[in-house]
């Protein structure tokens, strides 16, 4: 008995022995390839899908925080589900009414719909309907939203404020697998976002609308998404980080009436067969979008919008549909969809004024969300175009309409096209100066350069490195995989040098995978990240890329990283963090469960839960696994200004040690765009007592106006964490 113990225990021993070994063994062997290919954190259950979101900055803050927006941002998750309202109990409260036809949401029949007693509320389902979206239906392709509001947020608005600094923001179950995240897991961090929809003031859907930081820190976006079949607005909304407001714009007529009388119980004890609000019918667009004098001229939808290096805005693109067609009892509103127009019209916007002025004269046609960057073409400071890829010619009298074969509904109806590798770049101060401005006209774009291949929703990176004499050593824009011509997604990376004498797109290493959707990070040492992307226009599990992956642009190459389980497709994104590590987050809920996944087999939306997490890139380990030394940036100014040398006192010891400096323009990223985004390497001079002196950019052309983390890199490519400085004239 005594013999059995002993070697029963002696047993346990060699076993817990060996397995202790396999787990030091597996632990060192983790540990030494975090240096080669970085770590991922556990993920973060977040209550809400951020679509977009932004970095955001009150002047003298050292930790900015992070703006989201999800979908139909002026309306409340309990304004869309059952209305035996206030006691919202369970789970059949999270279907929404509004949806009716099994055949696109098979899954709500089943999981809802077994229980006799849970019956839908036909009349409130109209009125939320007609009253709230002009008689549209709610659903649409990619909009998961309405079906899918989890109880942790379904009381909130789908605008919130991420406060990056609470103790409590990353909180999170250690869990590597969405599957495996509960309820209650989405409630650990809620307390680190606050509502700053409605609340704050915002009063229109800018779901997929144009985004740029203002030289000022104001958040600006452009148009955004009316009506159930994707309409555009014509507003510009402006989020003032400072205040946490918006800017006034009038409350439009259907939305304040809605406030009165929700779900229209007044108006349809009156009139059971009321179709609107009085004096608010919401196929007019007044009573959605009120006129207001910073309107832009054109309703848009996925513009792109880009601040200049005056500070005003460029508005490019997006598309708009007939409002005055109405709705038809066709669940896929096939006559609405067919008035789908591109926007040909660029707008500028100037936030001192409050104004936006159409160029006619400067039509082009760009898919959506194209691409853009600020390019220098001479030494003075006037001396700057806007060149963006995958342009077309317009039609220099009217709209230019899509390919009719895209307007389609159950299809992708998010053709991004059409792409083109043609790279047009827009004089926008001679446009704007032009005494013929009105006059419709395709002036003011010049041709630059064709890509290999064009590149639709590929993201891109703009990398600058301004010489010691203050002159721009290299001007670096790349672009990552995207559609090709006929929409297929690509692997072909290209990169072109925009301060070459004849600036020309070039091949660099493929993709792992091709991919649209991506998104590229440019890290403090200069190397870009990429995560994310799908790879056909039918979104499928399969074709989404999971792998992390590191471009250099010194060389050219790509290299594997980590892989992820998590799929970060179409509105994902992914934002350099203070410090030095990324936040990775977004993307639609339902690509996160498999197509044919055993337990959840029809890829419910509900299971495909909202998670981000922190990747630490390799510059932040040693060899062995240990965290790497980093330099520290003691002191530095919180605003500085241009042409000017400013003083940054970093630890003694790695004072000596310093290699770059680097200032990285923060902003909004979504659908592989980040327009606000640039990468700049600055110059700076050690003096012979270890202080450190750093010159700011010459021009605004170099570095637009606004908000920048500024990195200090030493000798071994580790970054400091960052300080954050306004950078302006
Ligand atoms: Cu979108």
């Amino acid at each position: 008995m005594r013999n059995k113990t002993i070697s029963l225990t002696l047993l346990a021993f060699a076993a817990l022995l060996i397995a202790g070994m396999a787990a030091v063994f597996a632990l060192s062997k983790n540990s030494n390839s975090f240096a080669e290919v970085g770590k991922l954190d556990p993920l973060i259950a977040f209550h809400i899908p951020p679509l977009h979101a932004g970095l955001v900055w009150k002047q003298e803050s050292e930790s900015p925080k992070l703006l989201f927006f999800a979908r139909h941002t002026e309306m409340r998750g309990t304004d869309i589900v059952r209305i035996e309202d206030e006691g919202i109990d369970k789970e059949q409260t999270l279907i929404g009414d509004l949806i009716r036809d099994p055949n696109i949401f098979p899954f709500l029949v089943d999981r809802s719909l077994d229980d006799g007693s849970k019956t839908f509320n036909e009349t409130l389902r109209a009125s939320f309907k007609n009253l709230v979206n002009g008689g549209f239906l709610m659903q649409q392709g990619p909009t998961q939203s309405i079906p899918t509001r989890i109880l942790s947020d379904l009381k909130r608005e789908n605008t919130q404020l991420f406060d990056l600094s609470h103790p409590d923001a990353f909180k999170n179950a250690d869990k590597h697998d969405v599957a495996l995240h509960t309820e209650s897991d989405h409630l650990l961090n809620a307390i680190a976002f606050e509502d700053t929809g409605f609340s704050h003031g915002l009063n229109y859907n800018i779901y997929c609308s144009g985004h740029a930081m203002l030289a000022d820190g104001r958040l600006f976006i452009a148009g955004g998404h009316d009506m159930a079949q994707a309409n555009g607005i014509k507003k510009i909304n402006i989020f003032d980080p400072e205040s946490e407001k918006w800017l006034d714009r009038n409350l439009p007529c259907a939305k304040a009436e809605w406030e009165n009388d929700r779900f229209g119980k007044n108006l349809l004890s009156q009139n059971p067969t009321a179709t609107h609000f009085e004096q608010c019918n919401i196929l007019d667009k007044e009573s959605r979008d009120p006129s207001h004098p910073s309107d832009m001229k054109y309703e848009r939808w996925y513009p792109t919008a880009i601040t200049l290096p005056d500070g005003k805005v460029l508005i490019v693109g997006g598309h708009d549909q007939n409002e005055k067609v109405g709705p038809s009892p066709d669940t896929h509103d096939a006559a609405f969809i067919a008035t789908r127009i591109i926007q040909a019209v660029p707008e500028i916007y100037d936030p001192k004024t409050d104004t936006t002025i159409a160029l006619e004269n400067a039509r082009k046609v760009f898919p959506e969300y194209a691409q853009a960057h600020v390019v220098q073409t001479g030494p003075e400071e006037n001396d700057w175009k806007v060149c963006m890829i995958d342009g077309n010619p317009a039609d220099p009298s009217e709209a230019s309409p899509l390919p009719s074969e895209t307007a389609k509904m159950g299809d992708d109806i998010h053709h991004h096209g059409p792409n083109s590798g043609a790279t047009f770049c827009l004089d926008v101060l001679g446009a704007l100066a032009d005494p013929n401005r009105e006059v419709p006209a395709e002036k003011y774009w010049e041709f630059l350069n064709e890509a290999q291949t064009a590149h639709g929703s590929g993201s891109t990176v703009d990398l600058l490195k301004i010489a010691s004499n203050g002159g721009t050593e290299y001007h670096k824009v790349a672009i990552f995989g995207g559609k090709d011509k006929d929409g297929v997604a690509s692997q072909i990376i290209e990169m072109i040098n925009y301060t070459d004498d004849k600036p020309k797109w070039g091949r660099q290493d493929d993709l792992l995978k091709a991919a649209f959707s991506n998104t590229a990070t440019p890290l403090p040492n200069g190397q870009v990240l990429i995560v994310g992307g799908r790879g056909d226009r039918r979104k499928t599990y399969e074709k989404l890329t999971f792998i992390y992956q590191m471009f250099n642009p010194d060389t050219g190459h790509i290299k594997e990283l980590v892989t992820t389980s998590v799929p970060r497709g179409e509105h994902s994104n992914a934002f350099l963090m203070p410090d030095a590590t990324v936040l990775v987050m977004g993307g639609n809920r339902t690509d996160a469960v498999p197509k044919g996944d055993k337990v959840f087999p029809r890829g419910d939306p509900d299971l495909g839960v909202n998670t981000a997490r922190i990747y630490k890139p390799p510059y932040l380990f040693n060899k062995d696994g240990s965290p790497a030394h980093r330099p520290v940036i003691v002191d530095a100014p919180r605003t500085i200004f241009y042409g000017t040398i400013f003083d940054l006192k970093v630890s003694k010891k790695e004072s000596l040690e310093v290699d770059k400096i680097v200032i990285i323009r923060t902003g909004i990223n979504t659908h592989a765009l980040s327009t606000d985004i640039r990468y700049v390497q600055i110059p700076f001079y050690i003096e012979n007592n270890g202080d450190v002196k750093v010159k700011a950019p010459k021009t605004s052309v170099q570095a637009m106006p606004g908000d920048y983390m500024l990195f200090v890199v030493n000798n071994k490519g580790v970054p400091s964490k960052a300080a954050h400085m306004r950078l302006g004239y």
